[in-house]
């Protein structure tokens, strides 16, 4: 191995130790609390993976950039023109080559060691993590988005979602439900609001009936994109009871500023299931009295 080789290698062993040095010094942080300029306060138990991981990354990028502006600034002072300098062609430098090279890899390789932890917990994961059962859910909720709402529906008493249908669609029924099919005459629809129990694990199943939106709950650090044709599966889960924001992340058109819903945590599983039942629709026998 020659010497400039070495040198990067060493350097990047280096670089990957205090990496590892800040990622276990994180575990002992307080989270940031919303400041009104920062993030807001996290209420998820997968959002403490995901603020060390951005702290990490910001703590990171941080040292890169003010190293390479104070660089650039010396090397500007330095290597300015002066009266009787003469240019100087030179055809590189193998050392400088390597070192750029090794350190941002060696930098993308370790950071995406410590997302594998953060992902391994989030994501859904059948057959993901050896042999151990991929995350559960407690509960199940479609989301489906359009220009401007989110479309929330609850698969109702039988625990199971009827088929939906776009032949079906109209200004009563927005996402096509069949309400002729058993599974589908008891689902529960709500538009603009969502409602979970705290701190049970939810599974959204989301997709998109026009365009790509992005169902984002800040402060349970999830943003995933929703696509037409895909059913894209997320989890989360709200530590803690109250009312909370959902934003669409991406912009998908001229209301899409407008496109907002509430997310409700209720304290306790009966609070949560007595809400979205006010939704249940009224059986047809009912109704024809
Ligand atoms: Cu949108």
């Amino acid at each position: 191995m020659n010497r400039s080789l070495k040198r990067g290698v060493s350097c990047a062993a280096a670089l990957f130790a205090l990496l590892a040095g800040a990622a276990l010094a994180q575990e002992s942080l307080p989270l940031p609390e919303y400041s009104g300029w920062w993030l807001p306060e996290n209420f998820s138990s997968d959002g403490v993976v995901i603020d060390q991981l951005f702290n990490l990354i910001l703590v990171v990028v941080v040292v890169v950039f003010v190293a390479v502006q104070i660089t650039l600034i010396v090397f500007l002072v330095k290597y300015r023109a002066r009266p009787g300098g003469k240019a100087t062609y030179i055809h590189g430098n193998n050392r400088l080559e390597i070192l750029w090279t090794a350190v941002p890899a060696v930098l993308l390789a370790a950071l995406s060691f410590f997302s594998q932890q953060g992902w391994v917990q989030i994501k859904p994961a059948e057959g993901f993590r050896n042999g151990e059962p991929g995350r559960q859910a407690d509960h199940v909720i479609e989301v489906v988005a359009e220009q401007f709402a989110w479309n929330v529906r609850y698969p109702g008493a039988d625990g199971v979602f009827g088929p939906r249908r776009p032949d079906l669609v109209s200004v009563a029924n927005p996402i096509g439900i069949d309400r002729e099919h058993p599974n589908g005459a008891d689902d529960i629809f709500l538009t603009g609001q969502m409602h979970v129990p705290m701190g049970e694990t939810i599974q959204v199943n989301l997709t998109s009936k026009d365009v790509l939106h992005s169902f984002f709950l800040p402060h349970s650090r999830v943003k995933q994109d929703a696509v037409p044709g895909m059913v894209i599966q997320m989890y989360f889960d709200v530590t803690r009871a109250g009312s909370y924001e959902i934003a669409c992340a991406e912009l998908c058109g001229n209301n899409h500023y407008n496109m907002k819903g509430t997310l409700t945590a209720h304290p306790t599983v009966e609070a949560y299931q007595a809400a979205v039942d006010r939704f249940a629709p009224v059986p047809i026998a009912e109704d024809t009295q």
